[in-house]
Parts: C-alpha cells; sequence; structure tokens
C-alpha cells in the first residue's frame, strides 16, 4: 500500500482543480462510491452529492446502497448515524473531522449521566422518564437513550416520537436543543410551566424538586447558535413592508420566531412546502443560508420569491469546513485504495445507539 496522500498538499489548491479531481476520483470509483450532501453545505460540495436530503433521510438512503464508501458531506454525528445504520462492510467518511455540531457538543454523556442521576433524587427516573435524544448528538448519547427505553427524534418526527415517548412514561428528558423540545411540546398543547430548563452544573439543575416533579418535559440547555440569529423583530419589519408574507420556520429557532411564524419545519419540510407554493407567494424563511439561497435561485422561474430571514449572513460555521479541497483530499484517497478521516462508532455503543434509532425508525 502506498503512504496516504496528505491534506496539506491540497490545502492551497484552486477550486477548479480540485473540481476536476472529485470529478476523476468519482469516475475511477464508479458504483463503490456514494457522496452525501446535507442542505446546509455550501454549493461547491452540494453539487457533487449523489444524494442531498436531512441527515436521516441521507443515512438512511446510504444503508440501503450498494456502495462500500459513504463519504458524508455534513457533520460529525451525521458519520456516526451512517455508520451505526450501514452494513458492517460499508465504510463511513467525514472529509473534515473538524466538522462537528456545535449544539451537539452542548450535551456529553458525563453531564447527562449527572442530570439522570440527579433526578433519581427526587422522581423515579427509569420508571417515569423516558430520555430522547435530538439526532443531533454524539452517538454515545445515542445509546444511553438505547439503554434506558428512550429514543431518537430528528425535527421532522420529533412531534410523533414525543407521543410515543410520553406512552412509554409520563416525562421526558429532551437534548441537546431547548428550543426543538420546547417548540414541539408547545405545538402539542404542553403548557410552558410545564417544560423546564436543566441547566448542567447547578444542583438539580437550578430547578426546585416541585418543578421537577410538575415537568412534562426537562429541555437540556442546547441551541443552535446559527437558528439563534433569526430573531422576532425580523419578521416584524418584513411583514410591515409585504405583509402577504408566508414565514416558515426551523424548530431549533427560537419560541418567539416559531410563534410569529405560519409553518414549522425541519429542511426536508421546509423545502417541501415552498416547492408547493403557488406562484406570486412570498415566502421568508428562517434557516441556514445556503439552502435558503439554493431554494430562492430554484423557485425565482416559478414566480415564487424567497428571502432569508436575518439581515445579517448566517451559515453553519462547522458545515462550511467541508470544501471541495477536503473532497477531493479522501476521494483520491480513496482512489488509491486509502481511507482516511474513516467514522466508526465502537460495536458496544454502536448497538445501543441503534436500538434508539430503530425505534424511531418503526415509529414511521
Ligand atoms: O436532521 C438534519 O439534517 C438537520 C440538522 C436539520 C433538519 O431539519 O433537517
Ligand atoms: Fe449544528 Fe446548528 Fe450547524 Fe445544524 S446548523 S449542524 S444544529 S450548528
Amino acid at each position: 500500500m502506498t503512504a496516504a496522500l496528505a491534506i496539506q498538499d491540497y490545502a492551497l489548491m484552486e477550486d477548479a482543480d480540485c473540481e476536476a479531481r472529485i470529478e476523476a476520483a468519482r469516475e475511477k470509483l464508479g458504483e463503490r462510491l456514494v457522496i452525501l450532501g446535507h442542505h446546509y453545505q455550501r454549493d461547491e460540495v452540494f453539487r457533487h452529492a449523489d444524494l442531498t436530503g436531512d441527515s436521516l433521510k441521507l443515512s438512511r438512503e446510504a444503508a440501503q446502497s450498494k456502495a462500500e464508501y459513504i463519504v458524508f458531506c455534513g457533520v460529525h454525528f451525521m458519520a456516526e448515524v451512517a455508520d451505526i445504520l450501514s452494513r458492517p462492510e460499508q465504510i463511513s467518511i467525514l472529509p473534515d473531522l473538524a466538522a462537528g455540531c456545535s449544539m451537539a457538543d452542548m450535551a456529553n454523556l458525563p453531564k447527562v449521566e449527572q442530570c439522570w442521576n440527579e433526578l433519581s433524587r427526587v422522581i423515579d427516573v427509569e420508571n417515569q422518564v423516558t430520555p430522547v435524544t435530538y439526532i443531533n448528538s454524539a452517538a454515545d448519547l445515542k445509546s444511553f437513550c438505547g439503554r434506558h427505553g428512550g429514543i431518537v427524534c430528528t425535527s421532522s418526527n420529533a412531534a410523533r416520537i414525543l407521543e410515543w415517548s410520553f406512552g412509554q412514561r409520563e416525562k421526558v428528558l429532551f437534548f441537546p436543543d431547548q428550543h426543538l423540545g420546547r417548540n414541539t411540546g408547545y405545538e402539542m398543547g404542553i403548557p410552558l410551566d410545564e417544560m423546564v430548563v436543566w441547566q448542567a452544573g447547578k444542583p438539580l439543575g437550578g430547578l426546585t424538586a416541585e418543578q421537577i416533579r410538575k415537568a412534562r418535559i426537562i429541555l437540556w440547555e442546547g441551541f443552535c447558535s446559527v437558528h439563534q440569529m433569526f430573531r422576532p423583530e425580523h419578521i416584524d419589519r418584513f411583514l410591515e413592508r409585504y405583509p402577504e408574507t408566508k414565514v416558515i420556520s426551523h424548530p431549533e429557532c427560537s419560541f418567539e420566531v416559531c410563534r410569529k411564524s405560519h409553518y414549522l419545519g425541519s429542511t426536508e419540510t421546509i423545502l417541501k412546502t415552498v416547492r408547493a407554493a403557488e406562484p406570486g407567494t412570498r415566502w421568508l424563511v428562517g434557516t441556514e443560508l445556503n439552502l435558503v439561497n439554493r431554494l430562492r435561485q430554484e423557485m425565482k422561474p416559478k414566480g415564487v420569491e424567497v428571502h432569508f430571514m436575518s439581515p445579517m449572513v448566517c451559515m453553519c460555521s462547522t458545515m462550511f469546513r467541508t470544501d471541495p479541497q477536503h473532497l477531493a483530499w479522501v476521494l483520491e484517497n480513496l482512489a488509491e485504495g486509502q481511507v482516511v478521516n474513516r467514522i466508526q462508532v465502537p460495536e458496544k455503543e454502536a448497538g445501543e445507539a441503534r436500538l434508539a434509532l430503530d425505534r424511531m425508525l418503526a415509529q414511521g
């Protein structure tokens, strides 16, 4: 075997050079390779994707594909899910290992275990609480949910998964995104004072025993910094100018933004809703900029106006790390028979995480 090609040799390469190398490597690898592109990826990478979608759709499709190599242009937890759901002989690769998700990093296993133990001083956690992790979380948190009768959710199925969870036990511990948990709970009719925020590091999460006993959902304190850039005043200002506008936001946005939106939805739902819009309609969209820019271009010829909710440019900086240079580097290595940046979840952890993912997939 030859030595792996070094990323340093790609760092200064022109995008156009990388593009040609990506195409050539793809040609060579043929059906042994599938490239997945998340909706938040930049255009220079997104255009090379064989399959595009949200994290769940992509992992499902990858697992069904024949490809030996799954190159996930997304963030770390997505490549982990692809590894967990794919067959043992398939290899999941993340072009830049630094492409994490800052929200996923806001919860970790020691802190969640500490929360679970502290809750058990007040309530019977194992019999009263279903742990639910948003798919944006590390694999060991998915395995925590697997071990404790819990489940995974995505922004597409959060309400259905919460229904299932309440069918198991009376309370939910929801991590890491407080906004998805709160917005979904509220839409299901749970009052705000029955959804409390657990502040890791404070005794009893900064809550009283009474608050914990009364709570239906205990929310982790995490958030997505990209989606916090959208503010209710952005919606107000836009509606003053164009009152007929339909507002659609991702449920990772704040409660106030979601309350002012006409529709809430995951990336897949946002795309589906706007693509089905009548010509002559105008949409204000609260999610990551790359997705919104592509949707704007796509809908313009159809007479549908798409606007980005924030006056500031807000992209997901970790998604942005995957560039043509890293993609060319991993693909040229694969074409030479070298696997770089493999994401492999340890077997025991993967088995328990799969339990939680399978419970979710069984909900349709
Ligand atoms: O699950 C995903 O892909 C994410 C991060 C967002 C969404 O709404 O699709
Ligand atoms: Fe994570 Fe937010 Fe980036 Fe999505 S947009 S990957 S939640 S940091």
